[in-house]
């Protein structure tokens, strides 16, 4: 029997549906005796066949929308409405990262656009309005629609005009939305995308908080965090080579201030979705574990899961219980994303530590990076310095937040390095005797083999830092070489740039 059983199975699950088979929900395994279990037809939904409940009962309901991260409230409803929904696009200059913007093409002025929330079998009167100051057309096609173009064909909107469409909501799930102007590419890749939720009729579990977060690739002219306004690059767009992978369409959209807030003992809620234009999303969130992913939208869910696909055009729903306080931090876990292009947000847990669960200390910096210090006075730098007037002041306060995110996993916060392992950067006789360019050098292109520092011996290797660029290395140096007892002499961008322009490219560096 045993050995028959895997086959006898396999055998169901490929002429009855893939459902309750390969991603089983909360039901039984499936054992011989146990048919229902097997053939998974219970928990048919019956899709959109069954998801017309008649006409819209009552007055017409005007739809909550709300910007991100919030989630408007459940419906709360056990009968089909009429819900009217109005949203509006509004073009409009944005920061994409502290000290850089990006106009975005957004729907309700913010990226992602308006969360909108209705119940399975509701009749929406969709409203798309198109702000008299844009300047392109615009149009709306939302997943969750049964019929051609999914909106689009019927929502073309001139700028300061108005158009209107009717769908009945037939499928539950959370779906996303997005413009379908040509060209598409552009629109997306603009911040054109949301999520509408459709309930199923029982609603969905109930919990304490409840998130919208939002993924998407940015394509600029400039580098990554290059200051100042930043115009939309078509060919790295075409090339799929984002400048920025970012959640809610803003490097500092969930960080510092932004952090999403929870407490333990909470259970939280994440609507999780990806607007593209081109990559797809390995969601995770460090520290955490899902306790249960509605994958790719749909009705069902999985269990205890590490880290879940978020396809372009598609999105998840996430539940978790909190139990212990601290920064947890959501990224992109195709992991230079999450620390070279911005996919990095967090959630701040406050509450009683939990010590049986957890023992360990919290130490921000080793997952967050540049962002457990706050980028302002990094962004006051580059102001100033694009003014000519950049102060030394202005140089080290930059600088000090740079290093802690570049440099102090090695040589530590204090500059005291770890004997025989980093040497320090604190009152180090190299720091004082070597000629400002070496020292320039050793940061952009690292250093390998022996060197004596304070009379100790060290042969170990430093990779090269040359994704730094030449005002922020002159920042961190400043920094460096004014702090901790060392007396050395400023570093300013000209410097690095003569260091850079003389020094062949080192091997796998960035450039
Ligand atoms: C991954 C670890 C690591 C990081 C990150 C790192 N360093 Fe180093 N650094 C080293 C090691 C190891 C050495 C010694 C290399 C050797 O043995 O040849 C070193 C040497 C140095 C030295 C020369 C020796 C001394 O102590 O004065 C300087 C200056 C320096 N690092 C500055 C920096 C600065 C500034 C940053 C940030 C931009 C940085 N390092 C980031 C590991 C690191
Ligand atoms: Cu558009």
């Amino acid at each position: 029997m045993n050995a028959i059983f895997p086959v006898f199975t396999l055998l169901l699950c490929g002429m009855f549906t893939l459902a309750g088979c390969s991603r089983g929900t909360s039901a039984e395994p499936p054992t011989p005796g146990n048919a229902s279990a097997v053939a998974g037809a219970a928990a048919d939904t019956g899709g959109s066949r069954k998801g017309d409940f008649g006409p819209p009962q009552g007055e017409p309901i005007k739809a909550v929308l709300t910007s991100p991260p919030n989630v408007p409230p459940p419906t709360g409803r056990s009968a089909p409405a009429k819900v009217i929904v109005e949203l509006e696009v509004i073009e409009k200059e944005l920061p994409i990262a502290e000290g850089t913007t990006y106009t975005f093409w957004t729907f309700g002025g913010t990226v992602p656009g308006s969360f909108i929330r209705v119940r399975q079998g509701d009749t929406v009167e969709f409203h798309l309005n198109n702000h008299p100051d844009s300047k392109m057309p615009h149009n709306i096609d939302l997943h969750g629609v049964t019929g051609p173009g999914g909106g689009a064909a019927s929502s073309f909107t001139a700028p300061g005009h108005s158009s209107q469409f009717t769908f009945k909501a037939l499928n539950q799930g959370l779906f996303v939305y997005h413009c379908a102007t040509a060209p598409v590419g552009m629109h997306v890749a603009n911040g054109m995308y949301g999520l509408i939720l459709v309930e199923p009729p029982q609603g969905l579990p109930p919990v304490d908080k409840e998130f919208y977060v939002m993924q998407g690739d940015f394509y600029t002219v400039g580098k990554f965090r290059e200051k100042g306004f930043q115009a939309f690059d078509m060919q790295k767009a075409i090339d799929e080579n984002a400048t920025y992978v970012l959640f809610n369409g803003s490097e500092t959209a969930l960080t510092g201030d932004n952090a999403l807030k929870a407490s333990v003992g909470q259970n939280v809620r994440l609507y999780v979705g990806n607007g593209g234009p081109n990559l797809v999303s390995s969601f995770h969130v460090i520290g955490e574990i899902f306790d249960k992913v509605w994958y790719e939208g749909g009705t069902r869910y999985q269990e205890n899961v590490q880290t879940t696909l978020v396809p372009a055009g598609g999105a998840i729903i996430a539940d978790f219980h909190l139990e212990v306080p601290g920064s947890y931090v959501l990224v992109d876990h195709s992991i230079f994303r999450a620390f070279n292009k911005g996919a990095l947000g967090i959630l701040k847990i406050d509450g009683p530590e939990n010590l049986s669960i957890y023992s360990g200390k919290e130490v921000d910096s080793v997952y967050l990076g540049d962002k457990a210090a706050s980028l302002a006075s990094v962004s006051t730098a580059a102001t100033s310095n694009a003014a000519g007037t950049l102060s030394l002041e202005e140089q080290v306060a930059a600088g000090k937040s740079l290093y802690s995110g570049t440099c102090s996993v090695c040589h530590q916060d204090n500059g005291a390095g770890l004997p025989g392992v980093f040497p320090p950067l604190a009152k180090s006789d190299y720091l004082a005797t070597q000629p400002k360019e070496q020292i320039v050098r050793v940061v952009l292109n690292g250093l390998s083999g022996a060197v004596k520092v304070n009379g100790q011996d060290y042969n170990s290797v430093m990779p090269p830092m040359s994704q730094l660029r030449d005002d922020e290395i002159a920042n961190i140096l400043s920094f460096v070489q004014t702090s901790w007892g060392n007396s050395g002499e400023r570093v300013r961008k000209e410097d690095v740039t003569a260091v850079r322009a003389a020094t062949p490219r080192a091997e796998g560096a960035a450039h």
